[in-house]
C-alpha cells in the first residue's frame, strides 16, 4: 500500500515530469497504477484537461486515501457566519476540508440566496477558494417541486412534469439554464498559466432517490421516469449549455443490494462517480458494519466500471460520541479493504446554532469531538487539503 508520505512524495516529482511523460508518454517516478491518464473515460468526452485529471487523480487516490469534505464549509460554523477564510474544520485541525460540497436548493427560483441563506455571489467566491485551496468541488441541489412550488420535500409526482413534453418542461429548461449560468461563473482566478479556466464541479443532482423524501425519489418516480431525468439533464448541459467541467455523481441512500442500488442507475455513459449517502449507520458499535458493507458493495459496482466511488453524505447530527471520528466513521471505512477503496466521505453541514441548533455533523472547536478529528485526520488514509497532490494536472502522479 502507498502510504501517504509516499503519495506525496510521488506527487512532488510530478512537476518535474509532467511535460516529459506528455511527450514521451511512460510512467514517472515510480509506484504501480492500474489507471493511466490516457485510458480515463468520463460521462463528457470533451471534459477539460483539469475536469478529466481530477478523475483520474481521484483514481488514483482512492486506494490508498480518503478525501474528508464538508458541506458548506467556508460558509458559516456552528458560532459564526461568512467570516473570511475561517473554516470549522480548519478551526480544529488547521487545514481546509479535502472535498467542499455546496448546495443550490432556490437556484431554480432566481433567489439570491439558497435555501440555508447562504448567498449565491458568495458561494461562487468560496467555490474559487476551495479550488485555490486544492479541493474537491461538489455541489447537491434540493430544487423546489416544479409542479406545486413547494419545497424538494414536497412528494407530489413532478419527474413526469419536466421531461420533454411534460407541462413545466419549459419552466425545468430555465433553472437548468440557470445552473448553467452559476456554474459558467465559476473560473479560476488564481493560475497563472491557465488563468480563467473552468472549475471542475463534482455535479450530484438528485440524490437519495432510494427513498420518498424528495419529489424525485422512492415511491414519487418509477426507476424509467428517473433515467429520462438523469440523461435528460446530462445531455442538455454538456451538449446544449457546452459544460466541459462537471462530473457527474449519481448517490443513492443506504441501500443493501446491487439490485437496489442500480435500480434508477442511468447507466455508465452518464455516470462518473458511484456515491452512497449513509448516516444510520454510524450510530453504534454494532450498525456500522453495515456501512462497510455497503461501501465494499459500492466500491465492487463502480471498479468493475472504472468509475470512483464515494460516501458521498454521511455523519451523525450532534456528533454526540467524543471518539466519533476514529471510532465510528474511520473504522467503519477501513474495517474492509474494499471499503477503503472509496476516494471521499462527506459530513453534512454544520447548521449555525441561531438558525438550527445541534445540526451539525463536522467538528467545531471546542466540541468535544475535536481531539479525535485530529487523530482522524493524522490517520495515513484520510487526507485533508494540505495533503493533496495537485488534483487538477494532467498526468496527476
Ligand atoms: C438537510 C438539512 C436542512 C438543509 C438541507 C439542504 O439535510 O441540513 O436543514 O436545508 O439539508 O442543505
Amino acid at each position: 500500500m502507498m502510504t501517504k508520505r509516499a503519495w506525496m512524495k510521488s506527487s512532488d516529482c510530478l512537476s518535474v515530469t509532467v511535460l516529459l511523460m506528455a511527450v514521451v508518454g511512460i510512467a514517472g517516478c515510480g509506484g504501480s497504477s492500474s489507471v493511466s491518464y490516457e485510458s480515463v473515460r468520463v460521462v463528457d468526452s470533451e471534459a477539460t484537461g483539469e475536469t478529466r485529471a481530477l478523475f483520474y487523480n481521484l483514481r488514483r487516490l482512492a486506494p490508498d486515501h480518503v478525501l474528508f469534505g464538508h458541506q458548506d464549509d467556508l460558509a458559516y460554523g456552528v458560532d459564526w457566519w461568512a467570516e473570511p477564510g475561517r473554516s470549522d474544520v480548519q478551526d480544529v485541525a488547521g487545514a481546509y476540508p479535502a472535498v467542499f460540497g455546496w448546495e443550490l436548493g432556490h437556484l431554480e427560483n432566481g433567489a439570491e440566496a439558497n435555501l440555508d441563506s447562504v448567498n449565491f455571489e458568495q458561494m461562487k467566491n468560496w467555490i474559487r477558494e476551495g479550488y485555490e485551496a486544492g479541493s474537491v468541488i461538489t455541489i447537491s441541489w434540493h430544487m423546489d417541486n416544479p409542479v406545486t412550488g413547494g419545497s424538494a420535500w414536497d412528494r407530489t409526482r413532478a419527474v413526469y412534469a419536466i421531461l420533454p413534453g411534460g407541462e413545466k418542461h419549459e419552466l425545468f429548461i430555465s433553472w437548468l439554464d440557470r445552473f448553467a449560468e452559476f456554474v459558467g461563473d465559476l473560473r479560476s482566478d488564481g493560475w497563472l498559466l491557465s488563468k480563467g479556466h473552468p472549475i471542475p464541479i463534482v455535479f450530484r443532482p438528485y440524490h437519495e432517490h432510494t427513498g420518498s423524501w424528495f419529489w424525485w425519489g422512492g415511491e414519487n418516480v418509477t426507476p424509467d421516469e428517473y433515467k429520462q431525468l438523469w440523461r435528460f439533464t446530462v445531455d442538455y448541459l454538456r451538449d446544449e449549455k457546452g459544460l466541459h467541467n462537471l462530473l457527474y455523481a449519481y448517490s443513492t441512500d443506504a441501500v443493501n443490494t446491487p439490485e437496489e442500488y442500480l435500480e434508477h442507475y442511468p447507466g455508465d455513459d452518464y455516470v462518473d462517480v458511484l456515491g452512497i449517502d449513509d448516516y444510520q449507520a454510524l450510530r453504534t458499535d454494532s450498525t456500522i458494519t453495515d456501512m462497510t458493507r455497503r461501501l465494499a458493495m459500492v466500491v465492487d459496482l463502480a471498479e468493475a466500471r472504472d468509475k470512483i466511488a464515494a460516501l458521498t453524505e454521511t455523519g451523525l447530527e450532534g456528533v454526540p460520541d467524543d471518539d466519533w471520528w476514529t471510532n465510528r466513521l474511520l473504522r467503519a471505512i477501513t474495517a474492509d479493504p474494499k471499503s477503503q477503496r472509496i476516494a471521499w466521505a462527506l459530513v453534512w453541514r454544520n447548521a449555525n446554532a441561531r438558525t438550527k441548533p445541534g445540526h451539525h455533523f463536522g467538528p467545531y472547536a471546542g466540541h468535544s469531538s475535536s481531539a479525535d478529528f485530529v487523530r482522524f485526520r493524522e490517520s495515513e488514509i484520510v487526507m485533508l487539503a494540505d495533503e493533496l497532490p495537485g488534483l487538477y494536472r494532467a498526468g496527476g502522479k
